[in-house]
């Protein structure tokens, strides 16, 4: 199965970054990522096996995420394929040491794919028609976060279904 660790909206937060989804897709077409889908990915995991999954879950369950702030002050975007998304200006140094953290303990598993550059975002759109506007105004969100979710990506015709394995306690 497919899966990735990230850090999920609260409710308040997961609706005003829908309406930055809005916004943005009134402006640059393409696909908008429906308000339950939206994360912010801290480590990519790829297919693993049930094995490593039932290891993962326990893991998540009894993990502690440092509790952190994470600025959301900036649009940005991945070229291919049409990503647009909402982040942080600058790297945010905790979210760079959670993700550090959580990869030592995923190659400990046996897991690869720690990636080389780490770009926290909030994917708003796929496939977006054009990134080359500058009409949006500028995001001013404050993350509040102390946990993190273990998430199986479900395949289906339109698009990726998100459903989440494993919740860290809070923190
Ligand atoms: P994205 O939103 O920028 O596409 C589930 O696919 C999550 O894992 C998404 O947040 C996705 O980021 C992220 N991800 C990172 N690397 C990936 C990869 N190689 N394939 C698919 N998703 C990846």
């Amino acid at each position: 199965m497919r899966l990735f660790l990230a850090l999920v909206p609260p409710p308040e937060l997961r609706e005003r970054l829908g309406e930055l989804a809005d916004a943005a897709h009134a402006h640059y077409g393409g696909r908008r990522m429906p308000d339950e889908s939206l994360h912010q990915t801290l480590a990519f995991l790829g297919e693993v096996s049930d094995v490593q999954a039932t290891e993962l879950v326990d893991w998540v369950r009894r993990l502690t995420v440092p509790p952190g702030e994470w600025r959301l002050d900036a649009w940005g975007h991945f070229r291919r394929p049409g990503i647009l998304w909402v982040g942080g200006h600058s790297p945010d140094p905790a979210l760079g040491r959670l993700q550090r953290r959580l990869w030592d303990a995923l190659e400990g598993f046996g897991l690869a794919g720690r990636p080389t550059r780490f770009v926290p975002h909030v994917t708003l759109l796929r496939r977006a028609e054009r990134l080359d506007a500058h009409g949006l105004p500028t995001p001013d969100l404050v993350w509040v976060y102390n946990r993190l979710d273990l998430i199986q990506s479900i395949n289906h015709d339109r698009g990726s279904r998100y459903v989440s394995l494993a919740r860290s306690p809070e923190s």
